[in-house]
């Protein structure tokens, strides 16, 4: 049987020093369980720094690895460009968002895909629940910003089973994510999280939040 194709997206700007190890130690650690085919789609908005050249460079010593360059107009839009390209070039079965800059512990990604079990279409990497954790650095206003954020998620989009509705690392199935396709929104970073949360749990995703570590 063919294994389940997966394919990370990941929006960069200026992550020129973090995008090779990154690149590497996702592949590595996934690689390692043999029971994914992994594929990843960077999203570079022509970073200043030349990140675009670090993935160019990875993408000829393994293919799996692809780089989209476009224009910058916001996370949620090259997020967006990014679901949308890999959907006809990859056709993956899963789909996962993730950020470049280790804030995401690629150590994290195999239970992350583990957890997409048969009862679940999306599986977000949650700070807030039990065993979830953001390191120390992560200022006082970024935490009530998140905290705020989720407030707002859960109580206002009345997604109040979801204890992160901000975060950018969830494994997602295909299929639930072609029911709520073309999305249209162009949302900066927390919001484009929310909306598509909220398209996801509309059209009867099944969610399930597994703990991760969160690093600035
Ligand atoms: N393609 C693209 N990536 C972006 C943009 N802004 C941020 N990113 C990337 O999106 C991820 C999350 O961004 P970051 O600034 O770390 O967000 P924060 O951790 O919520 O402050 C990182 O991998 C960034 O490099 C953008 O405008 N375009
Ligand atoms: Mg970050």
């Amino acid at each position: 049987m063919a294994l389940p194709r997966v394919c990370f997206v990941i929006p960069t700007f200026d992550e020129a020093d973090n995008i090779t190890p990154l690149l590497a130690q996702v592949l590595e650690t996934v690689d390692k369980h043999g029971r994914w085919d992994l594929n990843v789609l960077v999203v570079d908005d022509e970073s200043p720094d030349g990140t675009a050249t670090r993935v160019r460079a990875f993408s000829k010593v393994d293919p799996r690895v692809s780089l989209l360059s476009g224009v910058r107009r916001g996370l949620g839009d090259a997020y967006l460009r990014g679901f949308e390209h890999a959907m006809r070039d990859i056709a993956p079965d899963v789909l996962v968002q993730m950020d470049a800059d280790f804030s995401h512990a690629p150590s994290d990604c195999v239970r992350l895909l583990e957890a997409l079990d048969e009862e679940t279409d999306l599986v977000i990497g949650s700070r807030y629940v039990a065993g979830g954790r953001i390191d120390a650095n992560w200022g006082l206003s970024r935490r009530l910003l998140s905290r705020a954020g989720n407030f707002l998620a859960r109580y206002v989009a009345r997604l109040y089973s979801v204890r992160d509705c901000t975060s950018g690392f969830k494994a997602v199935r295909m299929a639930v994510l072609e029911e709520v396709r073309p999305l249209r929104f162009r949302l900066q970073g927390y919001v484009f999280q929310v909306a598509l949360l909220h398209s996801l749990v509309v059209a009867g995703a099944r969610v399930r939040e597994i703990p991760i570590s969160f690093r600035e």
